[in-house]
């Protein structure tokens, strides 16, 4: 299996809890390395760019509104199967159908302010890393 990189967000509501520390463990417990982190408060351009693939959805104003509404953290995590596995530790959208054990389901409360984002493909997370990182900010941990 490959060594990945992956984009991950801390959102809104999880930051608000002050739970990025248990969520930050979540992913080292599972073998994933954080090779870059930010917290920054996100503008509606910056969080509709991100979202642009939500564009067209009836969800979009509230998706934006929602990660504008406070700081989030962002980080590149690196592993093997890193995209898939960010994925599984997530759990599903919504946090009613989640896993029980997954960040979702121990943190999330609704659909909209469902605690992290995980981008969902290769070709994602290479566009969504570079949305937030330059190649400078990107560590090599080994
Ligand atoms: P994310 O992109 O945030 O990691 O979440 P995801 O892949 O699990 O879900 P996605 O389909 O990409 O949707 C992005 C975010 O939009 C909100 N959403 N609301 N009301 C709805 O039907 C609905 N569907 C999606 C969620 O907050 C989701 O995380
Ligand atoms: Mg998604």
């Amino acid at each position: 299996m490959a060594v990945e990189r992956t984009l991950s967000i801390v959102k809104p509501d999880a930051v608000a809890k002050n739970v990025v520390g248990k969520i930050y463990s979540r992913f080292e417990e599972a073998g994933l390395q954080i090779v870059a982190a930010k917290m920054l408060r996100l503008s509606d351009d910056v969080a509709g760019g991100f979202y642009a693939e939500h564009r067209e959805r009836p969800f979009f104003a509230d998706l934006v509104g929602f990660m504008t509404s406070g700081p989030v953290v962002v980080q590149v995590l690196e592993g093997e199967n890193a995209i898939a596995k960010n994925r599984e530790l997530m759990g599903a959208t919504n946090p009613q159908e989640a896993e029980a054990g997954t960040i979702r389901a121990d943190f999330a409360q609704s659909i909209d302010a469902n605690a992290v984002h995980g981008s969902d493909s290769p070709a994602s997370a290479e566009r969504e890393i570079a949305y937030f990182f330059a190649a400078s900010e990107i560590c090599e941990r080994g």
